[in-house]
C-alpha cells in the first residue's frame, strides 16, 4: 500500500473545468490507486471538489495557462502563487508519503524534483510542447530523472524531440459509460471552447453537411466564441454547456460522431475514449493523441488536419463503422484496471 500525494494544476479548481484532460486523468487516478488499497491525498486550489476524495484546498492565486502564452515568453508567477503554495505545501509533508505525484505543466515542480530528498517526485506531462522554457525543463528532468516522468501518448513526446520515454495513456471509468447502438442526427464536439481547440472547423463541417453540432465544454475564450458565432450565424449548431462526466455521456452516446478538430497537438484528447465507449465513431485530424486512438476505417477516422473537406468526407462515410467496434475499443484498451496497471508498473520503476 502506497502513500500517495497528487499535487493539481494551478490554473483553475478541481471540477471547475479549467484544468481540462488533467482534471479527468487526476480524478480517475486516484479512483483506481484508491479501488487497489493505496491511499490518496489530493492538494488543489481552493474551491477545487472532486466526488468522494479527499483534498486539500490550497489559498492563492491562479496561474495563467502555459498555452495561452507565446513560446519564448518567461516562465511568470502571480504574486501569493498557488502553484508555489501548493508546493510548499507538499515540502512541509514530504516525509509521510511515498511519492508525490505532480499534475501541472509549470516550470516550478520540474526545477524542485532534485529538492525532494524526503520523498520521489513523480511527473505527468499534461500538454505537447508549449514554449521553449518548459521544453528545456522537462528535457532536463527526464534526462536526469528518466524514471520520473511519464507522458499521454509518445506522439506528445515527439513534440519535445523525446524518444523512448514512459507513457501512462489515459482511461476511463466504463461502467459510467452506456453503449448506445442507434444514434439521433447530430454530430457532437466536446474541449474547452478556446483556439487551440479549432472548433470552428467542426461548425464548418456541420454547415456543410448540414447535420446540427452539439457543443459541449468550459467556455474558456469568449471572444473566441463570440467570433464563430458572427462567422458562422447560419451554421446548425448549439453550445449545450460544461456537464460532468455522468451528464455528458448522455448526450455524447447519441451523437453519429464525435468531431476532434485540434489546432495544437493535443497530448491525448480524453474525449475520445469518452465517445468510444458509448459506440461513438471519431472523426479526428490527424495529429497528437488521436493518432494512436482511432483506427482509421474501423473505430473513427483519421483526416488531413485542418482540413474542413477531409471532416466533410468523413462525416459522409460515418454509416461504414461498426458502432460496437468502438466500444471494443474502448474495452479493450482504456480500462481503469489497465491504467491501475500501468501507473503501479511505473510507481514500481521510479521508487525502486
Ligand atoms: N497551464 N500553466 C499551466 N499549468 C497547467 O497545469 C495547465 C496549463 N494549461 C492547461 C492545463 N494545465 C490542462 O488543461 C491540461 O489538461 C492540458
Amino acid at each position: 500500500m502506497l502513500k500517495l500525494l497528487f499535487v493539481s494544476t494551478p490554473v483553475g479548481p478541481l471540477s471547475s473545468g479549467i484544468g481540462g484532460g488533467v482534471e479527468f486523468t487526476l480524478y480517475n487516478l486516484a479512483l483506481i490507486m484508491s479501488r487497489r488499497g493505496h491511499h490518496v491525498q489530493v492538494v488543489a486550489p481552493e474551491k477545487s471538489t472532486l466526488p468522494n476524495t479527499s483534498i486539500i484546498e490550497i489559498a492563492g492565486n491562479l496561474q495563467i495557462s502555459a498555452q495561452s502564452q507565446e513560446r519564448d515568453e518567461m516562465i511568470t508567477l502571480p504574486p501569493n502563487s498557488v502553484l508555489g503554495n501548493m508546493w510548499d505545501y507538499a515540502r512541509q509533508v514530504q516525509d509521510k508519503y511515498d511519492l508525490i505525484f505532480n499534475f501541472s505543466y509549470d516550470w516550478l515542480p520540474f526545477y524542485l524534483t532534485p529538492f525532494f530528498t524526503g520523498c520521489r517526485v513523480g511527473h505527468l506531462v499534461s500538454m505537447g510542447s508549449v514554449s521553449e522554457a518548459m521544453d528545456e525543463i522537462i528535457r532536463q528532468t527526464v534526462r536526469q530523472f528518466p524514471h520520473q516522468v511519464t507522458f499521454y501518448s509518445q506522439t506528445q513526446a515527439d513534440t519535445f524531440g523525446l524518444k523512448n520515454v514512459h507513457c501512462l495513456g489515459s482511461a476511463i471509468d466504463l461502467p459510467l459509460y452506456e453503449y448506445v447502438n442507434s444514434p439521433d442526427d447530430y454530430l457532437a464536439w466536446v474541449g474547452r471552447i478556446a483556439p487551440e481547440k479549432a472548433l470552428e472547423d467542426a461548425v464548418a463541417a456541420a454547415q456543410i453537411t448540414g447535420i446540427p453540432l452539439k457543443i459541449f465544454g468550459k467556455l474558456q475564450d469568449n471572444n473566441y466564441w463570440q467570433q464563430i458565432q458572427q462567422d458562422y450565424s447560419d451554421a446548425p449548431f448549439e453550445y449545450m454547456g460544461f456537464f460532468p462526466t455522468d451528464e455528458l455521456q448522455k448526450y455524447l452516446g447519441k451523437a453519429r460522431a464525435l468531431l476532434m478538430t485540434p489546432r495544437w497537438v493535443e497530448a491525448f484528447g480524453n474525449v475520445m475514449i469518452e465517445a468510444l465507449a458509448c459506440g461513438v465513431p471519431v472523426i479526428a485530424y490527424r495529429r497528437g493523441g488521436p493518432i494512436e486512438v482511432v483506427q482509421d476505417g474501423k473505430t473513427g477516422f483519421l483526416v488531413e488536419p485542418d482540413s474542413v473537406t477531409g471532416l466533410v468526407e468523413a462525416i459522409q462515410k460515418i454509416n461504414t463503422i461498426d458502432r460496437a467496434a468502438c466500444r471494443r475499443q474502448a474495452e479493450q484498451e482504456y480500462s481503469l484496471e489497465a491504467l491501475g496497471d500501468r501507473t503501479e508498473q511505473w510507481f514500481s520503476l521510479l521508487l525502486c
